[in-house]
């Protein structure tokens, strides 16, 4: 097939599956082309089938602020209609599910319209910006318009359908997934010796260090930890809670015990130095950093929010606790610290599960066969008969 790929190519989750997405799309033999405003960051070595459009957005003293999306939609009509795509799969919905309608619109009146249109929802898109009353019409719009919808976890979908009315058979679960091949533990990790020289435990988090992630938490459940037992923290990436949470290690007197290492790809070898990560949560739909630390055999302790009980397992991959409850996120990660038979169970599960669940390998397929299914179906975008009804409920939520 060949396979068109929308998404936000800079950090952020949707970004990463969307682009492992294509690459392991590309080693099965499909041609996939990223339309991108920027090299995707997971996208660094040359790979065959793999075809790469930057969005140009044109700068102009009359549009005060940039038009991503109409450039993009511009970009997509340009590529499905040169390339001949058969499938243009946007991930996140806003702007990427409403420009990949317009360009299929535009492509229909163009007597291009064999292309089908997927739109994978990632979380925030749904659960936070999506609700702006200015972006729900266009969300609900643009998910009834799609020749399918997949959501990464069954939390996000029982969400957009009680958000947004959607029917239950309009969107598919097909969860993250991981190379667990590439995240595997790796032995005499120098990571390990720099942050903790007298072989303290070391936790770990790995985010863009936005409020929904109270990175926070993870200097106060450090804390915690620290008045029992020795123990470093090493935080990973970089983003608007970075200098609040560098603040609170030095007020909190941990500032030769925290590490921010900054924005980094070799995520695999980092994650090998981690005895436990931590994940706490606000909100989140999956949790592909927790599924990236399993896959290294790294247990997780966080928060129960969303769809991460569907990627964690309480009291079998890591513990579980309420948003907030740092102390309880403490005395959980204490007893798996001092406990290394337990410690050892529990890497052995969370690392078993990321194979026997995740493995790109089991779900990589799963978007093929959607995308075999849309393709033997009849275009629905050409009638353009859009339930009024539907899109007038959200309309007026
Ligand atoms: O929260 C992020 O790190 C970025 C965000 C995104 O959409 O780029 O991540 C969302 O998508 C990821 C991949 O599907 C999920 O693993 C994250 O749980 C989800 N984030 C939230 O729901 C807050």
């Amino acid at each position: 097939m060949k396979i068109g790929i929308v998404c936000y190519p800079t950090y952020g989750g949707s970004g990463v599956v969307a682009t492992e997405l294509g690459i392991a799309l590309a080693e099965r033999g499909h041609e996939v082309h990223f339309i991108t405003y920027e090299v995707p960051m997971r996208l660094q070595q040359y790979q065959e089938n793999v075809f790469y459009h930057e969005v140009d957005i044109p700068n102009y003293p009359l549009f005060e602020f940039q038009l991503y999306s109409l450039a993009l939609t511009g970009k997509i009509v340009e590529v499905v209609r040169y390339e001949n795509l058969d499938i243009l799969h946007v991930h996140y919905a806003i702007p990427h599910a409403i420009s990949g309608y317009l360009a299929r619109q535009i492509l229909h009146d163009l007597h291009c319209n064999h292309t089908k249109l997927i739109t994978t929802l990632h979380g925030t898109d749904i659960t936070l910006i999506g609700l702006e009353p200015s972006f729900a019409p266009l969300v609900k719009f643009s998910l009834l318009h799609s020749d399918a919808v997949t959501a990464v976890s069954r939390f996000l979908k029982e969400r957009t359908m009680a958000q947004f009315q959607v029917e239950e058979d309009k969107i598919v679960v097909i969860p993250n997934f991981v190379d667990t091949n590439l995240y595997h533990r790796r032995k005499n990790c120098r990571l390990r010796q720099q942050v903790a020289p007298n072989n303290e435990p070391i936790l770990m988090h790995i985010s863009n260090f936005r409020p929904i992630k109270r990175v926070p938490d993870t200097v106060r459940i450090l804390h915690h930890i620290r008045q029992h037992i020795p123990a470093k923290l090493v935080l990973v990436g970089d983003g608007p809670q970075r200098s609040e949470t560098e603040m609170l290690a030095r007020e909190l007197g941990l500032a030769e015990d925290v590490k921010f290492l900054g924005k980094h790809t070799a995520l695999a070898q980092i994650l090998s130095a981690a005895d436990l990560f931590l994940l706490p949560s606000q909100s989140e739909s999956f949790g592909l950093a927790a599924l990236e630390a399993m896959s290294c055999g790294v247990p997780v302790i966080a928060t129960s929010a969303g769809g991460i009980p569907e990627v964690v397992l309480h009291g079998e991959t890591g513990y579980l606790a309420e948003i907030g409850n740092v102390e309880r996120m403490a005395r959980y990660a204490i007893d798996l610290l001092t406990n290394p038979r337990k410690w050892e169970r529990f890497s052995a599960a969370a690392r078993r599960r990321a194979e026997t669940v995740f493995d790109k390998s089991l779900i990589v397929p799963r978007y093929e066969q959607l995308y075999q299914q849309v393709l033997t179906t009849r275009s629905s975008i050409a009638e353009a008969s859009a339930p009024r009804v539907a899109i007038e409920a959200a309309t007026s939520e």
